[in-house]
């Protein structure tokens, strides 16, 4: 999919970036994606949600050991964006709060 995620970028006010946290795996791929999703000078001003999805799922790496192996907090500290991290499980719910907050916040009328 990546390769034509540019031709979405005109009028693009928010990003959410969805990370599958039960299979590490795929991590280095979504992290270079990342990357480049947030160089990408369309993206400049984007509000941007990453989600750990899946958190109810057992996993040999836990998140917090996931975002340290990509260095999240130094990708967020250089990025250009409003970065927003939230762990969530689209199963259970857990999460949907503060996603649903965030949405409110960036999009919401009033
Ligand atoms: N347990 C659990 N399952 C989820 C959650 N969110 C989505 N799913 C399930 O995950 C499946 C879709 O995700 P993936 O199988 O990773 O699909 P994909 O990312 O398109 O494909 P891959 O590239 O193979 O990972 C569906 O069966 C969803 O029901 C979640 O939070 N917890
Ligand atoms: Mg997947």
């Amino acid at each position: 999919m990546g390769p034509i995620w540019p031709s979405y970028y005109g009028n693009c006010r928010s990003l959410l970036f969805m990370i599958d946290a039960s299979n590490p795996t795929q991590l280095s791929a979504a992290c270079a994606q990342l990357l480049g999703l947030l160089s990408a000078e369309p993206l400049a001003e984007a509000q941007v949600l990453i989600l750990f999805n899946k958190t109810d799922l057992p996993c040999y790496m836990t998140v917090e050991e996931m975002k340290s192996l990509i260095r999240l907090p130094d990708i967020t500290a250089c990025a250009k964006q409003n970065i927003t991290v939230a762990d969530i499980s689209a199963r259970t719910g857990t999460g949907l709060t503060e996603v649903l907050r965030w949405l409110q916040d960036t999009h919401g009328a009033g």
